[in-house]
């Protein structure tokens, strides 16, 4: 039989109130941040099929020792040397012929550095480079490609940018070749399960790592996903995934969770996991979100892939409202503005 678990999602997001006076409810103070204040949250219990939902104040929960909330509340540590005490950008950098689609291998790479640069130049926080496309439908491509495309790109770009670099990958031989050729994370969209090797070879790179929650392969995610709760689900499958790295000795504090907007789920899946995403901050890591440009925003809006960037933005200050730590993002200088508003807005 299923065992009972017990979820905290914060909701009532308050501005900060310096100076408070005494005896001004207790609030909670999400991911150790002085900016991420929610005055209630909604407690959820499942128990198998039934699950049980209510909300309470913040005051209530201090009072309750509840056990998630010591992870939902204890300060992150940075990751690759970036603070989470503000929403992160990253830069998507992908080098697959059919996102510069000039055919030469060569200007493949030459493309996507100068991509990089630009991004780079633009503000982003973190450059995610990636060599194989995980849209959905996608082929896979074999490690041999992906070294070809990708190593390159990595060698050019770290002696130049001032943001991290990510590598994009499933595979355990490319997070190797790539942290010795400078990148600083790794985001594994299959969250270290795709390669039987991955687990070991990120844990041997002592590099952060992203684990996003994916239902399927590229190929056949998007065949009639289905859930009970898709929230909870997600959560569920992210917290094994933490216990399995952990056994792997990757610690807690050098793993980023993600819901995997867009992998395995149908539109309403995504929407209910855009508006709770804040439920995840419960598995005690910091949170990233890929929003960007995805078909979700098509669905709702009848926009073309390249016409997504007010959705788009909607999504990521969704996200930084709820304490998002990393968006990940195709157009950085239009999340940068969006978010230098609503950050300035915060402290006035
Ligand atoms: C590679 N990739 C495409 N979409 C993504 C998302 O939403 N999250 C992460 N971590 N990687 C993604």
């Amino acid at each position: 039989m299923a065992a009972k678990t017990l979820y905290i999602r914060p909701i009532a997001r308050m501005a900060p109130t310096p100076g408070a006076p005494a005896g001004t409810p207790r609030a909670l103070r999400v991911a150790g941040r002085s900016d991420l204040l929610f005055a209630a949250a909604e407690l959820i219990e499942r128990d198998g099929a039934e699950v049980r939902r209510r909300i309470v104040l913040a005051e209530e929960l201090h009072a309750s020792q509840h056990p998630t909330l010591e992870p939902l509340l204890r300060r992150r540590v940075p990751i690759a040397g970036l603070a989470l005490d503000r929403p992160l950008v990253m830069g998507v950098v992908n080098v697959t012929p059919d996102s510069f689609s000039d055919g030469g291998r060569h200007l493949d790479a030459d493309a996507a550095v100068a991509h990089a640069l630009r991004l780079d130049a633009e503000g982003a926080d973190i450059l995610d480079i990636g060599p194989e496309s995980t849209r959905p439908g996608a082929e896979p491509v074999d490690l041999a490609e992906e070294l070809r495309r990708v190593v390159p790109v990595i060698e050019a770009l770290a002696p130049r940018v001032r943001a991290r670099l990510a590598i994009d990958t499933r595979k355990a031989e490319v997070m190797r070749r790539a942290a010795r050729a400078g990148v600083a994370l790794i985001n594994d969209v299959s969250a270290l399960m795709h390669d039987p090797e991955a687990l070991r070879a990120a844990a041997e790179t002592g590099l952060p790592v992203v684990l996003m929650h994916a239902q399927g392969d590229p190929r056949t995610m998007q065949d009639d996903p289905r859930y009970g709760d898709v929230v909870l689900d997600v959560y569920d499958w992210l917290a094994a995934r933490i216990e399995a790295c952990a056994q792997a000795g990757i610690p807690r504090s050098r793993l980023i969770v993600d819901p995997g907007i867009g992998f395995g789920k149908t539109l309403a899946h995504n929407l209910a996991l855009l508006g709770s995403v804040s439920i995840l901050h419960g598995l005690g890591c910091a949170v990233l979100l890929g929003a960007s440009r995805k078909s979700f925003i098509g669905r709702l809006t009848g926009a073309e892939v390249d016409d997504r960037l007010p959705g788009s933005l909607a999504a990521a200050l969704l996200g930084a409202a709820q304490g998002v730590q990393i968006l990940r993002v195709h157009d950085v200088a239009a999340t940068r503005q969006a978010l230098a508003v609503w950050e300035g807005a915060q402290g006035a």
